[in-house]
């Protein structure tokens, strides 16, 4: 595997022109600047495996996709890439494209048991992990929190039970303790809208529930664990950023009508504003409850204090856009646009999307922090020719969506990074491995680790870039 990366640098200076480049940014892009971040993230359950070794307790992840039906082809996370016994190899591979940065999370299962008691082993993995990573230079980014929750929490409620945020509150104390120095940027949570609604709201995610009232009740205890978590991060590791990483949607009305622009307004309700308001404007948009009547959370004297307290980053991950509709009552329908580029996802590359919701969040929240793009990319079904693998729709992909990241940039939104979803080909949740998102691809039958021209394309950028005076 370590070959396949140093085939990087070497195809790079042997034949920079073999290379002709179709990613490269402009002269002009922001991205040029040193100090913009390019790095790219991974989550535990997505590609650790080892889910019984060293003490790893088992998560809901784990419960959800041994349930026949709820993972395509009965995939499970059990071996993933295996990166538990790979990881010097996968952090070696990472530092041979010249990656900056490395957005990680810690599998809550792995480290600490129901009573709370640390374990140690697991605690051992990520503090050698994140030592060679700095080792190697690179800027660390640990998400706590990306869905692997130990199912023994789950056992009690799981994030319907207020107490599993005071639970994660622990879990943080523990983490900042034992990692303080090795972590440049904690995140508290991915994602919550998916933990919450996925999980919760339509079951497409473990645990698998289904019921609008628990997705919002979930969304609330999210949000407690993360205000619950940030003092703490700050008191345990200070010179390290605190922030969350949220999923956005970017929803466009199918026609002029009133009602359309209502729905596409509703859309971004449901997706974003459910998120970003509770936590930089200290309160749930009233909306939300128009969408989805009766579903409002038992929220608790200072509760939105707490989930409002300020940030030093807000992680944003961007993927498509959806086009919708009045349902012809108080909510939206989905129409799928005809004619448009797609992903293996089904997904639209809708690259102004990425602009328009970073310029739109500008105007909308007057404390926004600094702002990192922690996830964006796309699903391709890739193979491995001749030992290649040419991804060129990712490829023009990332390019423009650079491209709208280094729009939003100079419309004056403090863009400071951004991080390619993904590494590696991993476990895409209930698609299992079908779906394969990494700038290197994996072979699950044999662990082999495949550059995708991608992957070697920013390589060749970033080492133009460095090399700049
Ligand atoms: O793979 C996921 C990731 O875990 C969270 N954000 C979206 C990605 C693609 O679906």
């Amino acid at each position: 595997m370590a070959n396949d990366a140093s085939a990087v640098s070497d195809a790079i200076s042997r034949d920079p022109d073999a290379l002709a480049d179709p990613f490269t940014p402009p002269a002009d892009s922001s991205l040029w600047r040193k100090n913009f971040l390019l790095g790219a993230a991974t989550a535990s359950y997505q590609i650790e495996g080892a889910v019984d070794e060293d003490g790893r307790l088992p998560s809901i992840w784990d419960t959800f996709s041994a349930t026949p039906g709820k993972v395509l082809a009965g995939d499970t996370g059990a071996v993933a890439c295996d990166h538990y016994h790979r990881w010097e190899a996968d952090v070696d591979m990472l530092a041979s494209l010249g990656l900056e940065g490395y957005r990680l999370s810690i599998a809550w299962p792995r480290v600490m048991d129901a009573a709370g008691v640390p374990n140690r082993k697991g605690l051992d993995f990520y503090k050698r992990l994140l030592n060679r990573l700095k080792e190697k230079g690179i800027t660390t980014s640990v998400t706590l929190y990306h869905w692997d929750l130990p199912q023994h929490l789950e056992d009690r409620g799981g994030w319907l039970n207020r107490d599993t945020a005071y639970r994660f509150a622990d879990y943080a104390d523990l983490m900042s303790r034992e990692l303080a120095g090795t972590v440049d940027a904690w995140a508290t949570l991915n994602e919550p809208w998916c933990s919450a609604y996925l999980g919760y709201g339509n079951g497409h995610h473990a645990p698998g529930l289904a019921d609008g009232r628990f997705a919002t009740q979930a969304m609330h205890h999210l949000l407690l664990a993360h205000g619950l978590a940030v003092p703490v991060l700050r008191a345990n590791d200070p010179a390290s950023q605190k922030g969350i990483v949220a999923n956005i949607g970017r929803g466009t009305a199918n026609s002029d009508s009133a009602a359309d622009q209502r729905a596409a307004h509703l859309f971004e309700v449901q997706h974003n504003a459910w998120i970003l308001d509770p936590l930089f404007k200290g309160a749930y948009p009233q909306d939300l409850f128009e969408l989805w009547p009766g579903t409002e959370p038992l929220v608790l004297d200072g509760d939105m204090q707490t989930i409002s307290a300020p940030l030093d980053f807000l992680g944003i991950n961007y993927y498509f856009r959806t086009n919708v509709a009045s349902d012809g009552a108080h909510g939206f329908r989905d129409v799928p646009l005809e004619g448009v580029e797609r992903t293996q996802m089904g997904w639209e590359v809708y690259p102004d999307g990425l602009r328009d919701v970073l310029t739109g969040f500008k105007r909308t929240y007057h404390n926004l922090p600094p702002i990192y793009i922690t996830e964006n990319g796309m699903a391709s079904d890739d193979k491995v020719i001749d030992g290649r693998v040419d991804d060129t729709q990712r490829i023009s992909f990332l390019k423009r969506h650079l491209a709208a990241v280094d729009q939003a940039i100079k419309a004056g939104v403090d863009i400071r990074g951004y991080f390619l979803w993904s590494l590696m080909d991993n476990f895409e949740w209930a698609f299992g491995y079908e779906r394969r998102f990494g700038v290197v691809h994996v072979d699950y039958s044999t662990q082999k680790r495949t550059v995708k021209r991608s992957a070697e394309l920013v390589a060749k950028f970033l080492k133009e870039r460095k090399a700049r005076v």
